[in-house]
């Protein structure tokens, strides 16, 4: 398996299906579906819908049929950039290589398109097909908790508002796992359980997308250190200007790259009761430290 090819392959459909599903930018009020499409379209890795295809196609599923789950995972992502890089949050100028939102159409129709992205995945959610009905409520009260208090919201208040002040390694983890690990999780979690996974199956998908979260996240604060802003496509040193809590301030950048590839490690044996067909999800977790954007 050609793991590039494939991310690739699946990147292309989602943006075909999210320029699908988000209104058109002549759609009244225009300027709110301008600033939607301008944070969405054309630009990013697809890391969480290519999760959600692959874990579905895990255990038996099409990618096809979680395409607007998938889609929805990205909205997610997409709001919390937005609104992380509101001057009130990160107060970041570029993203993905261009303007933020917030400098192109202004903070208040950032924080309308954030919201609107987020309320937008919802409706896909519930426009999902599935044989079991009964798994698209449970995956959408997961995702639901996932992108709540208990989840993302969860890990930026504590990373806000520690910000600057002496973090422990558990006050950390809890950040990163929150912060960054809970879309991970529900990305995985989505695709498994609308194509059926038992519970064996899931625990272990789990497990695997708590490790590769906290993956990528280490190797984000290592970019934010050692990564070139041209191909980042934002300003590295991000973190330190705000007073961030990352892995590099508490325990160095070599010890911080050890625990990145011993939570790639951890992450891949999670995966041991599957064969071959979970090979797109190894090589993920292996992309998620490798690269340099
Ligand atoms: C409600 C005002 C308000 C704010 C909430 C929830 C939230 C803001 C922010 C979430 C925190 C956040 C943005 C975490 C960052 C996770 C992360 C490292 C994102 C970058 O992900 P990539 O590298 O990005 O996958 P691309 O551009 O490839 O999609």
């Amino acid at each position: 398996m050609d793991f590039k090819k494939e991310l690739k392959k699946k990147a292309a459909v989602v943006e075909k299906a999210l320029d699908r599903f988000l209104p058109s930018q002549e759609a009244y009020p225009p300027l709110i579906h301008q600033a939607m499409r301008y944070s969405v379209l054309g630009g990013g890795k697809r890391l969480r819908p290519a999760l959600v295809m692959a874990s579905a196609e895990v255990v038996g599923g099409k990618a096809d049929d979680v395409l607007p789950a998938a889609c929805a995972l990205e909205l997610i992502h997409a709001y919390s950039l937005v609104h992380d890089d509101l001057p009130v949050m990160d107060n970041d100028d570029y993203r993905r290589g261009k303007l933020t939102s917030h400098k192109v159409y202004g903070e208040a129709m950032a924080l309308l398109a954030g919201d609107a992205l987020l309320t937008l995945a919802f409706k896909l959610l519930s426009e999902c097909r599935c044989s079991r009905p009964e798994y698209v409520v449970r995956m959408i009260n997961e995702v639901a908790a996932d992108a709540g208090t208990m989840g993302l919201i969860g890990g930026q208040v504590v990373d806000t508002f520690s910000a600057g002040e002496d973090t422990n390694a558990s006050a950390l983890e809890y950040i990163h796992r929150h912060k960054t690990g809970a879309i991970y999780r529900a990305a995985v979690r989505t695709g498994a359980i609308l194509a059926g996974a038992g519970e064996d199956e899931l625990a272990s998908l789990t497990e695997y997308a708590e490790y590769m979260g906290l993956a990528f996240q280490i190797k984000d604060d290592i970019l934010d250190i050692e990564g070139d802003q041209k191909i980042l496509g934002k300003p590295v040193g991000s973190d330190i200007r705000n007073k961030k809590a990352t892995y590099p301030a508490l325990f160095g950048l070599e010890k911080s790259k050890e625990k990145a590839v011993s939570a790639v490690d951890s992450a891949k044996e999670a995966l041991r009761s599957f064969g071959k067909e979970a090979d797109f999800l190894r090589a993920l977790v292996e992309y998620v430290i490798q690269r340099d954007f």
